[in-house]
Formats: C-alpha cells, structure tokens, sequence
C-alpha cells in the first residue's frame, strides 16, 4: 500500500455515493424494485474504496469499477456521470417529489408500518398518517362488527341504494354488485359494486350535450362524488377509509331509513344496524366487462385465469383490460370486441364459466 492512500474506511467519493445510495434506496425500499437499486449499489461500493476522489466519468469506467460501466448505454454510468458534470441527479431530486414516495417515507414513521405496508397502503389510497389514523380508528371502532359476514339480504339492501343514487347521477348506468355477492354466496364479506355510464352517455358528454335539466351529473369524474354525497346524504355510508377518483371503501348500513327516527321503545332490528364493508369502483364502458370480471373473483378463480391468458398467449388481465407486454410497455390489446364478459373468455379461448361457478 502506497503511502498517500487513505486509511481504509474513508470514503473520498461522497459526493457521487451519497446519491447513488439515496437513489438505490428509493427503488428497493419505497418503490420495491430492488433490481432497479442493484447496479447503484454495487457502484457506489465500489467507489467508496476507490484511493482517489473522481472528478471525470473517464476515471471510473476504464477499466470499470463495476463490469456493467464499461458499456456506454450502462444507466448507473450516465447517472455518474451527470453527479461528476452537474453536481445533481435530476432522476433522485424527482423521486424526493413523487407523491408514492413521499407517501411511503411519510407512512413507514409510524410504528408497525415497514416498506411493504406503505406501497400496499399508498396503492388502496391512503397517503397520510392522519388517513391511517382515521382508518385504524374506524377498525377499531367496528371491530366486531367486521368480524361478521352479512346476510346476502342485507347486501342486496345496499346494493339497491347505491344503484338508486347511480341512476340519479348518471340515468341508464350499469350499477351491479360483484364480490361474493355475484357468485351467489348466502352470505358476504363485504359488498362490491361496481358503476358504469352507457356508452351513450360517454359520447353525449364528451360532446357537452348534457346538463341540460334531465338529471344526471355532467362529466365522468364527477359520478362517483356524486353518488358519495347522496350515500352520505341518506345515512347509508357512514364512514370513509378511502376516497379516490374512481374508487370509494368505507362502511355501509342497510337500515339507513329507518335510523335517528326511531323514538321511544323502538329498537332497531338489530343485524341490520352493523356497519357493513362496502367498496365502491367507478369504470368506463369499454373497461366494465374487465372490472366485472376482475371484482366477481373469486381471487383464486383470477389468479388460475391471469395465469392461463400468461401462460397461452403471453397476456396480462386485469381490472381493466388485456395487455400485450412489450419489452418497456404494456399496450392494450384492441383487436378483440370486448362487449362483455362471454368475450372475455373467448377472447382467451376459455369456456365460459357462470359466477356462481367461480368460487373455487
Ligand atoms: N380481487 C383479486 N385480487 C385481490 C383482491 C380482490 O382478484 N388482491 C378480486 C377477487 C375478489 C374480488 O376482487 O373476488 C372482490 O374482493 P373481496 O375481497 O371483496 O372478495 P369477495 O367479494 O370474493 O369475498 P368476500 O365475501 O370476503 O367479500
Ligand atoms: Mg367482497
Ligand atoms: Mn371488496
């Protein structure tokens, strides 16, 4: 060892590591990709021991400090590249912004809450702290109400409200109950509906030509607020543990009417007054036979037929389509005519099976 080398232990690159491990960092831990993190991390342990500060690219690919440098299309090396020419990252600067990260740094503070917990709650659209607190409230709350399935009446019961306050907001919509609930089951574990407007009502949007008194909302993204506020209105939704654009979950009761009117001696029947999981998906037309599909389940029965569609012909299904993945993208297949869900199966050259047979 050569006498101006120093001490080992010394890390005389910080200027590129630090980054590099911030970055790493982001794609294992906060988006799970820890293949992305991989390279990143090999890199800057390799230049942590380097005897020298880098101060040009040409310094650390020839020969390379980690085998993947020494092509010119290696990622890592045009990222350490721009730290050495500009003294930034604009790819980390834009993750430290990016609100599923954000999300995720904010959530993982919280006792209990790893990685893995934050990405799945960010994806069922709790971002906050103050919206875990809200909802881990309300679990509380509801507790043993939840341990509870509902009698398949009962979910019919809030089905009909929801499909009320769905034709209100948006006249001649698809408002249907999927879940356990379309398979015939006696009872459920909470109920999932599902809204969708005609295409007709797309078009007649799209074209400006409503709102002119005959009900209904004016736009797509305006649906499901709407439906909300009635819900709520009526004393059928009673608590919310996640609101997005399309997609509602909180807790339903199918005895709303009745309710705060009771007076004296009168009690509730009591089943009726438990609060009741229900989640809410709002879809366009051509997505409904996919999401009908996708929330009918059950999981197992979506994950054999997820499997198959991959397995015959390399496609992926979900809620809202199929898909032909490509190297760097998925792109929609659009050369079936998917009207419903019979297409769907032909489509991926499977008999059809009826929901009341897709329990298994
Ligand atoms: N689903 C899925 N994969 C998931 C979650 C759900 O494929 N990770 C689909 C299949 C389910 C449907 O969504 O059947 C509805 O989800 P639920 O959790 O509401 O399940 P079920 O309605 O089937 O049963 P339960 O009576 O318990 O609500
Ligand atoms: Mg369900
Ligand atoms: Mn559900």
């Amino acid at each position: 060892q050569r006498s101006r080398d120093p001490p080992k232990g010394v890390n005389l690159n910080a200027h590129i590591t630090d980054k590099l491990e911030d970055l790493a960092e982001i794609y294992d831990k906060v988006l799970g990709d820890p293949y992305k993190a991989k390279n990143h991390n090999l890199a800057a342990n390799a230049i942590k021991d380097l005897p020298f500060k880098a101060t040009r690219i040409e310094q650390l690919v020839d020969p390379p400090v980690i085998p993947a440098m020494a092509s010119k299309r290696s990622t890592v090396r045009g990222k350490i590249n721009e730290i050495l020419t500009t003294g930034r990252l604009q790819k980390l600067e834009e993750l430290k912004r990016n609100d599923r990260v954000v999300a995720v740094r904010e959530l993982t503070r919280v006792w209990g809450v790893g990685e893995a917990k934050a990405r799945h709650l960010f994806n069922v659209g709790i971002k906050t702290v103050n919206q875990l607190r809200a909802r881990q409230m309300i679990g509380l709350k509801y507790f043993d109400e939840f341990d509870q399935r509902m009698p398949r009446e009962e979910a019919s019961a809030i089905a009909g409200y929801v499909e009320r306050a769905a034709r209100r907001a948006c006249p001649g919509c698809v408002a249907v109950a999927a879940g356990s609930y379309r398979r015939g089951k006696p009872t459920c574990g909470d109920l999932d509906v599902l809204i969708s407007p005609t295409r007709e009502w797309m078009t007649a949007e799209s074209c400006g030509s409503l709102g002119d008194g005959r009900g209904g909302v004016s736009t797509f993204k305006d649906i499901l607020p709407t439906v909300l506020a009635e819900l709520r209105g009526k004393g059928v939704l009673t608590d919310d543990l996640s609101v997005g654009k399309d997609s509602y979950m909180g807790l339903a009761r199918a005895d709303a009417d009745a309710d705060g009117g009771g007076g004296m001696g009168v009690v509730p029947v009591e089943p009726a007054r438990t609060h009741r999981r229900i989640d809410v998906k709002v879809y366009a037309p051509e997505e409904l036979p996919f999401a009908l599909l996708y929330f009918t389940g059950s999981g197992y029965f979506n994950r054999s037929m997820r499997y198959w569609a991959k397995r015959r012909f390399g496609l992926s299904l979900n809620d809202k389509g199929i898909f032909r993945e490509t190297s760097n993208a998925a792109s929609k297949v659009t050369d079936a005519e998917i009207d419903d869900e019979a297409d769907v199966f032909e489509y991926l050259r499977l008999k059809y099976v009826a929901p009341e047979d897709r329990s298994v």
